[in-house]
């Protein structure tokens, strides 16, 4: 059995700086605990039931934003694989088998091969991270996601110098994905998608292995997905299989499919327009009687990342 240590309260300090916290979540219970993962992935990341309850979530007080109620970042999703429409991920997405799961490691790397999901975690300790969602449709929500920075991972392999890229690969099993079999669609399976190496190695970036205190459900992108809180959520690819280190930019779905509407980079930005509607302002869910917008923040507020792209055309390399 493998045992995996979990940061129940997280000093920001370890981690990246305190702004990048929308909160720090208080949790319930002891300070420190293990969770014990076993031999097989996806039940096994059993999270202690004192990590919360679904409506556990204190409201932000920093910046008075509040999570996003579980029902509705779990009902509301873009998950093409099962579907188009926002409920599809959440009626289908039980078909996918995610026990046992590998991920395949390839490209410019020093240890190439195929790790179970418990390879891939073991040793690293898990955290919860708090972050804003900003879709590339102009709405947004606020997950608390429990994971691990990419570059531990990315540090396990060994990217060789060459390394510039990083790409990722959502699994495909039509079977088990009724949106794959659509006769008509807007965009290519597998799902893919890729950063650059530095933007991979940032701190901010999170593969996540649950949310609201519980393992990933399905249509989240289970059992293993990226987060990358200063761009919009089409490259938060989900329920990845392969990890591939390049050297030239790689392809990226949305991007094949509307090069002049999604671009590699995808950084939030209210001043680039999509060509279809504007991106100044998003409607943060859940949508009550009267519609909530606010407005949209460079990089999605994450200021932090802003050095990686100094003397880049944001408005070229949308
Ligand atoms: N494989 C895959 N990953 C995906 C998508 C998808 O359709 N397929 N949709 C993306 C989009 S557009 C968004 S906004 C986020 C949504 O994540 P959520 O459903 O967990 O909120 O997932 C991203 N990752
Ligand atoms: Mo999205």
């Amino acid at each position: 059995m493998v045992l995996i240590k979990t940061k129940r309260e997280i000093p920001s300090s370890e981690i990246t700086p305190e702004a990048v916290y929308l909160s720090r979540r208080k949790f319930i219970g002891q300070s420190s605990a293990v969770v014990a993962a076993g031999a097989l992935a996806h039940s096994t990341f059993a999270l202690p039931d004192s990590w919360i309850e679904d409506n556990g979530y204190e409201p932000m007080d920093e910046i008075g934003e509040d999570i996003t109620p579980k029902k509705h970042a779990t009902n509301h999703n873009n998950f093409f694989e099962f579907g188009t429409g926002k409920t599809d991920p959440a009626k289908h997405a039980h078909q996918m088998t995610v026990d046992p799961w590998s991920v395949e490691i390839e490209g410019l790397v020093e240890k190439p091969g195929k790790l179970s999901l418990e390879d891939v975690i073991k040793d690293i300790d898990l955290e919860e991270r708090i972050y804003r969602l900003r879709c590339v449709e102009a709405w947004s929500m606020v997950i608390p996601w429990i994971g691990f920075p990419v570059k531990k991972v990315l540090d396990k392999v060994r990217p060789l110098s060459d390394a510039k890229y990083v790409k990722f690969t959502t699994l495909l099993r039509k079977s088990e994905m009724p949106g794959t079999k659509a006769l008509f669609s807007s965009i290519e399976y597998p799902y893919v998608e890729g950063l650059r190496l530095d933007e991979a190695n940032h701190p901010l970036t999170i593969f996540a292995i649950g949310m609201y205190g519980k393992v990933l459900p399905n249509q989240n992108g289970a059992p293993f997905r990226l987060v990358v809180p200063w761009k919009y959520g089409f490259k938060s690819i989900k329920s990845i299989v392969k990890i591939e280190l390049t050297k030239k930019q790689p392809q990226t779905t949305w991007n094949l499919s509307a090069s002049h509407e999604y671009g590699f980079y995808a950084n939030v930005n209210p001043k680039v327009d999509h060509p279809r509607w504007s991106q100044a302002t998003e409607r943060r869910l859940p949508q009550g009687l009267i519609p909530r917008s606010i407005k949209t923040k460079m990089f999605n507020g994450y200021d932090e990342v802003a050095s990686l792209y100094e003397g880049l055309d944001l408005k070229k390399n949308f």
